[in-house]
C-alpha cells in the first residue's frame, strides 16, 4: 500500500532470506514512523541480487533497496533511515544534542561497517564453502569480537535502549544484529546489556511487525514467533 508522504517499495528478500537484517532495520524503520510500503522480493539464493534488472536498482547487488515516490532508488540501510528521518521527522530516530547522535551513529557503523559484512551470505560462502560448520564458526567468532566492544559502548551510552532513554536507529541496528547472533550460535551470556536492550525492544509492535517470522514469505510454521 502506498503511504501519502512516501509511496515506496522496500526491497528486501525471498524464501530463506527473509531473514536479511540490514532488511530488517529498514522495516523496522518505516514501522517506526508509521509509513507503509509495498514489499518485494529478491532471492539471495537464485542470485537475483545480481540480475540486469536488479543491479539497476542497486548496483552493488545487496538488499535493501527502497524506491521513493519520485522513483529513485536508494539503497544503503543507515542512507535510508536518514532519509526517511530527514522526510518524516517526526517520532525521531535520533536523539537531540551532537554527543548523543555521534553516539547513536558509532553504534550503526559498528554494527553496519564492523561486524555485520563479516557474516552477510557472499563472505560466508568464501570463507566456509559449503561446509555450513566452517560458516558459522567464522559468523561467530567475528559476530563475539565485534560484541565485546560493543558492549562496553553500551555501558557507556545506554539507558532504557542503547543511547539513552529514548529509541534511536541505533536500536533497530541492534535487534537484527542479536538476531543473526543467535542464528550463529554466539553465547550470549556473554553480553548482557546488549540481551537486556534488544529484548526490551523486541516487546514493542514496531519491532515485531518487521521481524523476519512476520514477513509475507516467512515460512507458515515461523509466523508469529516473534510475538
Ligand atoms: N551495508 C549494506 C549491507 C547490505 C547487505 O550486506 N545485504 C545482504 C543481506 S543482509 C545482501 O544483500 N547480501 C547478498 C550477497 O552477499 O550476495 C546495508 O546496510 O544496506
Amino acid at each position: 500500500m502506498a503511504s501519502e508522504e512516501v509511496e515506496s517499495y522496500l526491497y528486501s528478500e525471498e524464501a530463506i532470506y527473509f531473514r536479511s537484517s540490514a532488511s530488517w532495520r529498514v522495516r523496522i524503520a518505516l514501522e517506526w514512523k508509521g509509513i507503509d510500503y509495498e514489499y518485494r522480493n529478491v532471492d539471495l539464493v537464485k542470485g537475483t541480487q545480481q540480475s540486469e534488472e536488479y543491479l539497476k536498482i542497486n548496483p552493488t547487488g545487496k538488499v535493501p533497496a527502497l524506491i521513493t515516490k519520485e522513483g529513485k532508488a536508494l539503497t544503503q540501510s543507515e542512507a535510508i533511515l536518514e532519509y526517511i528521518e530527514e522526510i518524516k521527522p517526526e517520532r525521531p530516530m535520533l536523539p537531540k544534542g551532537a554527543i548523543h547522535r555521534a553516539q547513536v551513529r558509532a553504534i550503526t557503523q559498528t554494527i553496519a561497517c564492523d561486524i555485520h559484512p563479516l557474516q552477510n551470505l557472499g563472505v560466508l560462502i568464501h570463507a566456509g564453502g559449503s561446509d555450513q560448520e566452517k560458516r558459522v564458526e567464522w559468523a561467530n567468532y567475528w559476530i563475539t569480537k565485534g560484541f565485546t566492544g560493543l558492549e562496553v559502548m553500551l555501558e557507556q551510552y545506554a539507558g532504557t535502549y542503547c543511547v539513552g532513554d529514548h529509541i534511536t536507529m541505533a536500536d533497530m541496528f541492534l535487534v537484527p544484529m542479536v538476531y543473526n547472533a543467535q542464528r550463529y550460535k554466539v553465547d550470549m551470556k556473554a553480553f548482557p546489556l546488549i540481551t537486556r536492550i534488544s529484548n526490551t525492544l523486541m516487546t514493542l509492535p514496531e519491532f515485531q511487525n518487521s521481524h523476519p517470522a512476520n514477513q509475507p514469505d516467512a515460512p507458515e510454521e515461523m509466523k508469529n514467533s516473534a510475538k
